[in-house]
């Protein structure tokens, strides 16, 4: 039997109505506490921290309605990173957030597990072989996907001194190598995405490249993602990931509410 895409979202539609398929909330609380990254002080300017200011409330500022307005970084919280935002990247027109082609944000995830790496080592790289290995498991990283790198981190989220497990050596969080980075981009993927407060290692400034993720991803019109949740609620492989940026004008990211679709049963 052929399905069609009506026949597809049909069966889909049924599937979210009856809970057959579940939607999971990939991501972060975005307010004050939201932890935010501290590049060191040889670059002079930083992220501020998020703020939420009151317009009214039911009050004698708006008397029937609450809204808000925010002081809001772009990579902020649960964020995506677009290739516009690093140097190897800055040629792409179609590497804004206005600009991309909508089509590549909802798409398969793997869900690569190294929740046990990083809960021994806070510095845990995830390399090639890993992926490799990971693979000969779970099946093939297939081209136009995504990969996330679950770590558990996202259970630090609410303490931003945890969360940026920052010593007089820096940062200190885990996240993949050079060449898993290369790898994954030779099978065609998406985007990246881990828990931690970038798509990057802690210790990733000392990489060749230097923060492999970003120089590595964005150069090939690949996106990011920063600060996903509750990853540990996912499988290995079978869910698909919507995750898309504000349509910031010529913006360089997003915060994003990271949304996966799983089969439940
Ligand atoms: C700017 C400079 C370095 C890094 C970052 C931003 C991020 O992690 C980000 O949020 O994209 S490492
Ligand atoms: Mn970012």
């Amino acid at each position: 039997m052929k399905m069609s895409g009506a026949d597809s979202l049909t069966n889909l539609a049924m599937m979210l109505a009856s809970g057959g398929v579940e939607v999971v909330d990939c991501t972060g609380i975005l307010g004050p506490d939201t932890p935010i990254l501290q590049l060191p002080e040889d670059f002079a300017k930083n992220t501020p921290k998020v703020e939420i200011h009151k317009i009214s409330e039911y009050d004698n500022d708006g008397p029937f309605f609450a809204w808000n307005w925010m002081k809001l970084g772009e990579h902020s919280g649960t964020h995506f990173d677009a290739p516009h935002h690093w140097i190897t990247g800055k040629d792409y027109e179609d590497g804004f957030t206005d600009t991309l082609d909508v089509q590549r944000l909802v798409a398969p995830v793997n869900v690569i597990d190294c929740s046990k790496q990083s809960a021994e080592n806070e510095d845990f790289l995830l390399t090639a072989e890993g992926v490799k290995s990971w693979e000969a498991v779970n099946g093939e990283i297939g081209k136009g996907e995504w990969v996330v790198m679950r770590t558990d981190w996202d259970k630090r989220a609410n303490d931003e001194a945890k969360f940026l497990n920052a010593d007089e050596t820096g940062p200190h969080s885990p996240g993949p190598t050079p060449d898993c980075i290369e790898y994954l981009l030779s099978k065609g993927i998406v985007g990246w995405g881990t828990q931690c407060i970038g798509t990057d290692a802690g210790q990733a400034g000392g990489m060749e490249p230097a923060y492999p993720a970003h120089n590595l991803l964005h150069r090939d019109n690949c996106f990011g993602l920063a600060s996903l949740a509750n990853l540990d609620k996912l499988p290995a492989k079978g869910a698909i990931l919507i995750a898309a940026p504000l349509k910031i004008q010529r913006g360089t990211g997003s915060p994003i509410r990271a949304l996966a679709l799983i089969p439940k049963g």
